[in-house]
């Protein structure tokens, strides 16, 4: 040992000599009648939560058992969000496809995070040879043009919840605070959309570098992601092939743990 520092407590910070192994140190003392415990000078961090105005409000992101809507929630009951923020909170690389209404790519929450077709120029031609002409920021399935802005805002909602930009003090919090999301939109002004589209904006994301697809969205009668193996899902087993893509959905769940919809999960490598 180099040095020993001894406050007012009964803990000894001792510093090692340059080079002296660390595991062997603490070996060594452990091994001392007279120390409890040894531990590394380990640097600490405040936990990452983010300054966003209405982060209370994001139960499923963290559930201390707040109030929201009138009802008191769960502790607990939620994706353990800020245990995973304190890990990272960069998903800058990863581009997220969010098939649904569009999605309001100019919302001061999102527009930071909205994905870029880097390979694409506004200048009337598909530039990038993908089949879309000027499709910088993802396509309208729905009037087969490249604005996939949202008349709904459902798609919008979700994205939000994907993605809204995290500690820019700024509305709320998405799961992740930088991400790519891309818009594809397949549903209409009044929440409707086609098997086609849907099928459509899923061999888009695939193709143009989405590892994750979201869509929250359904019909009645069926479930075009509930199916499982052998039973593939038709829309989903166009791209199987692909080896990159991801595509997942979640268990809905209410502010008190409860489920709400049914859970389906398919993951694709
Ligand atoms: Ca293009
Ligand atoms: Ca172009
Ligand atoms: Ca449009
Ligand atoms: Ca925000």
């Amino acid at each position: 040992m180099l040095s020993a520092h001894q406050g007012k407590t009964s803990f000894l910070r001792l510093k090692l000599k340059p080079g002296q192994d660390v595991g062997a140190a603490i070996q060594s003392l452990t091994a001392q009648p007279w120390v409890v415990h040894v531990q590394p000078n380990y640097i600490y961090h405040a936990t990452a939560l983010p300054n966003d105005p209405h982060f209370s409000e994001y139960w499923g992101l963290q559930n201390t058992g707040q109030l929201v809507n009138g009802v008191t929630g769960t502790t607990g009951a939620d994706i353990s969000a800020v245990r995973a923020w304190d890990e990272t909170t960069n998903c800058s690389a990863m581009v997220v496809a969010v098939i649904d209404t569009g999605v309001d790519y100019n919302h001061p929450d999102l527009t930071a995070n909205i994905w870029a077709n880097a390979g694409e120029v506004l200048d009337g031609t598909d530039t990038d040879g993908n089949g879309f002409i000027d499709d910088v920021r993802g396509w309208d399935f729905v009037q087969g043009d490249n604005d996939p802005m949202d008349f709904n805002e459902h798609g919008t909602h979700v994205s939000g919840t994907i993605g809204a930009v995290g500690n820019n003090a700024v509305g709320g919090t998405g799961i992740c605070w930088n991400v790519q999301i891309m818009p594809l939109r397949v549903l209409n002004s009044v929440d409707s959309g086609t098997t086609a589209d849907i099928a459509a904006a899923v061999d888009y994301a695939a193709a143009n570098g989405a590892r994750v697809i979201n869509m929250s969205l359904g019909a009645p009668g069926t479930n075009i992601l509930s199916s499982v193996p052998p039973a593939r899902p038709p829309v989903c087993s166009w791209n199987f092939d692909t080896g990159t893509l991801q595509l997942w959905t979640a268990q809905t769940l209410d502010n008190l743990g409860n489920p709400l919809a049914t859970t389906v999960a398919e993951r694709f490598l």
